[in-house]
């Protein structure tokens, strides 16, 4: 793309932001320092290291059968690192413990050490990236329907000591790193049809949490996620929006919103600025439910949009930890990232670019007119030659030059992995 022609446009945007009182150069700033967690699990389907071939279980399901999936570590850093490479900033790589180095040993859940993730440490390290880390409660003999709630002590013990095990690990990479690891304990237990144990299991879980959480770890952080249902666990969820509402709040833990994780008429972004009242902080997998928890690429949609617009206007972005969470096998895996991780960040800097002194005057002297006349206007200010000029200073392709990009990587690397 003309770089002369971005930069005049970028020009007469900054112009036109002045005119409203937003200064362009610190929207572009604040975007710079916003590092995304880029889930791993977009690159192989959510399958792991661990049991290769193994079926995903605990409710959740990648559909599509696009050719190219990573088949092991070295493939899955090589897609990371392509994507991370057309997206401007600096990010976070999440992971999950079936992510692990293992070296063709078999290493089950309540034996993984630190010493398992010295490798993407290293990698991490050396790429300028920062790891968060999520405990693996499906796809094991052990998962059933329920883990860390079950009702049989040992399959609970084996779960506590896994999650535990992971804490561990996170504290180790939040070390390493010089920044906290976030942890993120999401467990799909529930069951398909109706239980008459609800509160039995409930109990058990923040037992069995109260137990993984007493250990006292300086450089990581626990974010609890709840759900409305799994596939197969349609009739009851142990750990539901209002069980991690009543644990974090209580404990000083953070909260995990995925945003398909509501019924689909509920706002995300409302949640906010509530948690943020009692919780110390927030964290967020940013996807796109359609119709159901479908883990659709994230989008610049309304919600999106309506997310990322709140964590600004409350402030909030120290607070706010901001993860991506969606898997479809069913289009170019590095695309998914692309696009998904663009889209966040293009929320972001809309969000960033909003005048909220005018339109917070506006609301305190009652000017409902003004304030949505504001809104609607402010939907079609140039922030796109913004966004162009963030990628251009970047140096990662502008629009969707990187369609080519990806295009090439295909035709080199992932459409020979058969
Ligand atoms: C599942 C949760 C959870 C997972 C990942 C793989 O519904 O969203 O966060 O997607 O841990
Ligand atoms: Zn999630």
């Amino acid at each position: 793309m003309d770089k002369k022609l971005i930069e005049q446009a970028y020009e007469i945007a900054k112009a036109r932001y002045a005119a409203i009182g937003i200064d362009t150069e610190e929207a572009l700033a604040k975007l710079q320092n916003i590092q995304i967690s880029m889930h791993c699990w977009q690159a192989d389907d959510v399958t792991g290291f661990e049991n290769q071939g193994g079926e995903l279980t605990g409710g959740i399901q990648a559909t599509g059968n696009y050719p190219g999936k990573a088949r092991n570590i070295e493939e899955l850093r090589s897609d990371i690192l392509k994507a991370l490479s057309l997206i401007g900033g600096s990010h976070r790589v999440n992971l999950h413990e079936i992510y692990g180095e293992f070296g063709g040993e078999v290493v089950d859940r309540d034996k993984v050490e630190v010493k398992h993730f010295a490798g993407w440490i290293e990698w991490a390290k050396s790429n300028g990236l920062k790891l968060d880390f999520n405990s693996t409660s499906f796809s094991h003999p052990l998962s059933g329907d329920l883990s860390l709630s079950n009702p049989d002590p040992e399959i609970r013990r084996f779960w506590i000591e896994h999650t535990k095990r992971c804490r561990e690990i996170a504290n180790a990479m939040g070390e390493a790193q010089g920044d906290p690891c976030i942890l993120n304990v999401w467990v799909h237990d529930g069951s398909k049809d109706i239980t008459v144990n609800r509160l039995e299991y409930r109990r058990l879980l923040k037992e069995s949490l109260d137990e993984v959480f007493a250990t006292k770890y300086e450089h990581m952080k626990d974010c609890v996620e709840s759900k409305v249902f799994g596939i197969g666990l349609e009739s009851y969820t142990v750990g539901s929006n209002d069980f991690y509402i009543g644990y974090a709040t209580s404990r000083g833990k953070i909260v995990t919103l995925d945003t398909g994780h509501f019924h689909p008429t509920e706002s995300i972004a409302d949640k906010l600025s509530s948690l943020l009242l009692f919780t110390p902080e927030v964290m967020l997998h940013v996807s796109r439910p359609v119709r159901w928890d479908s883990d659709h690429v994230t989008i610049m949609n309304d919600e999106t949009m309506d997310l990322c617009k709140e964590i600004v206007r409350c402030d909030a972005l120290d607070r706010v930890h901001i993860g991506l969470d969606y898997f479809d096998a069913s289009i170019n895996r590095i695309g998914a990232y692309v696009i998904g991780t663009r889209a966040t960040q293009k929320c972001l800097l809309q969000a960033l670019l909003e005048p909220i002194e005018t339109l917070r005057r506006h609301e305190a002297k009652g000017e409902g007119f003004e304030r949505l006349a504001l809104l609607e206007e402010g939907k079609s200010l140039p922030w796109g030659a913004v966004w162009d000029m963030f990628c251009l200073r970047n140096g990662v392709p502008v629009g969707e030059e990187y369609i080519a990009e990806i295009e090439k990587y295909e035709a080199e690397v992932t459409s020979k992995r058969v």
